[in-house]
This record gives structure tokens, C-alpha cells and sequence, in this order.
């Protein structure tokens, strides 16, 4: 573990010039950095610098812990009312014949395959479709409970719930307060993309502005229900554009302390409207985690999406700040693999997630959705068991 001692003699000895070593005494201070100063780690800093401070960052709070859970994915469907330029995934509702819609008991026949295996966390998210509502996804996570009293159903990110408030004629409070008593527990923190209008009217010209997407999550936070933040990253934005999404997640954190979870999303560039774009190296991705780490004091966790990501990278970001790398997933998602990630059929055993998490010397924690922890695989004697196994 880095004290801060060390921290300050790696800082002291490197080349850095005095505003960048006045952002390591205000982190080992445990002060905030302001815009300006995100700006400069993301326009000055290299990966060694902003990796030393995130890294002491996560150790001082988390220490070795690498968090993931068990959860699965469900796609109800790829048709979308939206057009978004990076989305590979969505079709149109006027190529509905080229997507896919599930029924409902194709949906809940899903969640009973998992009977008797140790899940403890049901993701659900799909394009925006016009016949899917609010009473629909409400009376449709009813009978998910029925099946799973347990399960934590994490649903919807605040563009798909924003559509069926508006659709329904309720106001967000009133459309969120219905999912919660049919048993919605927790949003996800998609379709917040790039916040600045510059971007999110270029990428994103057609759905909940960035406002609506805030108000959501408050909304949300306020009724009990905690929700993560993600950022898109990697496209046209600038750096500038960054640390303005990252401002306002900090602020209504400020406000609420509802966020689990801060997500960057790197932009794939494979079978989409963006496509001409090049995507960042994969040092920009570990400097992005790192100064996310640096920059977000008030979120508790940092995600390395590893089916995004690709295994290997999520495995290196646990040096650069990042402390959770999300689930199983048991190949239940399709919005990476259709833009082009590694991981086409992203699905991890527990016994290899939990290895990977080892092989870089950090300590492997089962957590549910709002990180109690679940079981400690530090120690966990595997004995014969094989490395195949079902994610329980
Ligand atoms: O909002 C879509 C992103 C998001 C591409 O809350 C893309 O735990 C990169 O939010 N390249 C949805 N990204 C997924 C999401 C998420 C994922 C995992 C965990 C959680 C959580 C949330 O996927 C979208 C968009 O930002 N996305 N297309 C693309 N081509
Ligand atoms: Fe629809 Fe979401 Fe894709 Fe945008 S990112 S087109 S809202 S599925």
C-alpha cells in the first residue's frame, strides 16, 4: 500500500511542473481539485503521475478490495425511437424486421433459467421502444420478483425512464414511486453520455437533454433509489467537455449522495454512425479512469466495464483507480460486442473473474448492488472445482 510519505517523495523526485505538484498536495490533503485542475491533469499530466495519486486514492479506501457481483443482463429490446451516432446496437423502429423484441415470458423465462444460482443482481436495459411503457416494465418487474424475491432489479437508464414519464403523462416522481412499489430497486447510470450541449446535440440530438438526465437521477435519489453515472468517452469531446460531465455528477453527488458508481463508457467505434472516428489508446484509458478517480472525491467506487474494456485493460485499470469490475454478466449483453469490444460474448466464470483480480495482487470481494459485501475470495480454497463452472 503507498503511504503518503512515498507519494510525496515519487512527486518530489519526478519532472512535473508546480501546478501539477500542487494537485498531488491537495489530493494527499484530501481537498478537492477544481475544473481547471482537471483540465491540466487531463492536458499536462502523464499515466505514472495521475496513476500514483489514483491508485493512493482507491488503496486509502478501498485497500486491496477489487469488487464485482454476480448479476445477468436483460435486453428487452434493440428497437429504439432514438437515433444516437455511437449506438452499433439500436435499430429503428422502421428496421424493427433487423432487431429483436422478447415477449414477456421469453423475458421471465430467462430469469427462472438462473433458478437456484447465486445472482444476486438483474440489469435491465434496451432501446427506447414506443409499445414498451411505464405500466408494462412496471407490471413486468412484479412478476421478476415473483420469481426472484431476492434479486435486486437495477433498471432503465433515466433516457428510457424519461420517455415512458413523458409517454405516461406522470412527472418523473410519480413514474419512478410506480416502478419502486412493483419492485424496481436502483437505475443504472447509461445514457448520460457527454452532458455538454456541444456534444450531446452532435451525438445525442434526440434524447433527454442533460438536465432531464440530472433530474432523473435527483428524482430517483430522493425516493430512496440509488443510481450509478457513466461517461462517454473517447469520441469528439474534448477534455474540457470531460471534466464539465464530471462537474455536474460531482455537484448533485454534493447534493444527494445517491451515486454508487462512476462508470467511464469507452466509445467503441465498430458498426456505428461514428465510425470513422479513432478510438483512444489504451494509455488515454487508464490516464481517463485515473484522473475520473482523482476528480469524482465524492463517489465511493470507480468501474472498469470489463466486457467495454476488454478483460485484460479492466485488469490493468485496478492499478489506476478503479476498484469494482462489475459482474459475471454470463453473456446477457449485446450493446459492446455489435460495436466492435473484445469480448463478443462477454462471460466470466466466477473462479476466472476472481483470478484475474488475484493475478494483479488485489483481493476479490463479492458485493450486491449497493456494495454490502457478499462473500471474501481471498482466501476462497477452489479445491477441484472446475474452472467451468455456472457463475454461483
Ligand atoms: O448509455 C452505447 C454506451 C451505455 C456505445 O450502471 C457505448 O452499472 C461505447 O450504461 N461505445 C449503456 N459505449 C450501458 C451502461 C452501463 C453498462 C454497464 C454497467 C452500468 C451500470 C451501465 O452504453 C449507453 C452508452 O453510453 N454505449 N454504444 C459504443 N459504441
Ligand atoms: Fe437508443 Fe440508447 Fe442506442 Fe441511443 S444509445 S439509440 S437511446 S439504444
Amino acid at each position: 500500500m503507498t503511504s503518503p510519505d512515498q507519494v510525496r517523495t515519487l512527486v518530489s523526485l519526478s519532472n512535473v511542473d508546480a501546478a501539477l505538484k500542487a494537485i498531488a498536495d491537495k489530493v494527499l490533503a484530501e481537498q478537492r481539485i477544481t475544473p481547471e485542475e482537471g483540465i491540466l491533469l487531463y492536458e499536462k499530466a502523464d499515466l505514472n503521475f495521475v496513476g500514483m495519486l489514483a491508485n493512493y486514492i482507491r488503496e486509502k479506501r478501498h485497500g486491496d478490495k477489487v469488487f464485482f457481483n454476480h448479476n445477468i443482463h436483460i435486453e428487452p429490446t434493440n428497437i429504439c425511437v432514438y437515433d444516437c451516432k455511437f449506438c452499433s446496437y439500436s435499430r429503428l423502429l422502421k428496421h424493427k424486421e433487423e432487431g429483436w423484441e422478447m415477449s414477456e415470458e421469453q423475458i421471465l423465462e430467462k430469469v427462472r433459467s438462473y433458478d437456484g444460482q447465486k445472482i444476486t443482481e438483474v440489469h435491465i436495459v434496451g432501446g427506447v421502444h414506443p409499445k414498451m411503457g411505464l405500466q408494462y416494465f412496471a407490471d413486468l418487474i412484479k412478476k421478476i420478483k415473483e420469481i426472484r424475491p431476492d434479486i435486486h432489479v437495477k433498471a432503465f437508464t433515466a433516457v428510457e425512464l424519461h420517455y415512458m414519464c413523458k409517454k405516461a403523462k406522470v412527472s418523473y416522481e410519480e413514474g419512478l414511486r410506480i416502478l419502486k412499489e412493483h419492485g424496481q430497486d436502483s437505475l443504472p447510470g447509461g445514457g448520460a453520455e457527454i452532458f455538454h450541449p456541444e456534444i450531446r446535440t452532435i451525438i445525442a440530438e434526440d434524447k433527454c437533454t442533460a438536465d432531464e438526465w440530472l433530474a432523473m437521477h435527483e428524482t430517483a435519489h430522493k425516493l430512496g433509489m440509488p443510481s450509478n453515472a457513466t461517461m462517454l468517452y473517447g469520441h469528439i469531446e474534448t477534455f474540457a467537455h470531460r471534466v464539465d460531465h464530471m462537474e455536474r455528477l460531482r455537484q448533485l453527488q454534493d447534493k444527494t449522495g445517491g451515486f454508487n458508481t462512476f462508470i467511464p463508457l469507452k466509445f467503441r467505434n465498430g458498426g456505428n454512425q461514428m465510425s470513422h472516428i479513432k478510438e483512444s489508446s489504451i494509455i488515454e484509458d487508464l490516464r481517463n479512469y485515473a484522473i475520473g478517480r482523482i476528480y469524482m472525491d465524492n463517489f465511493g467506487h470507480v468501474k472498469a466495464y470489463w466486457p467495454m474494456i476488454g478483460r485484460q485493460i479492466a485488469q490493468l485499470s485496478l492499478a489506476y483507480g478503479v476498484d469494482d469490475m462489475d459482474g459475471t454478466i454470463d453473456d446477457t449483453t449485446k450493446i459492446y460486442s455489435m460495436a466492435g469490444a473484445e469480448e463478443q460474448s462477454p462471460s466470466l466464470t466466477t473462479r476466472q473473474l476472481t483470478e484475474l483480480i488475484k493475478q494483479v495482487g488485489r483481493r476479490p470481494i463479492e458485493r450486491d448492488t449497493v456494495y454490502n459485501v457478499v462473500k471474501d475470495y481471498t482466501d476462497y480454497d477452489w479445491g477441484r472445482e472446475e474452472v467451468v463452472v455456472s457463475p454461483n
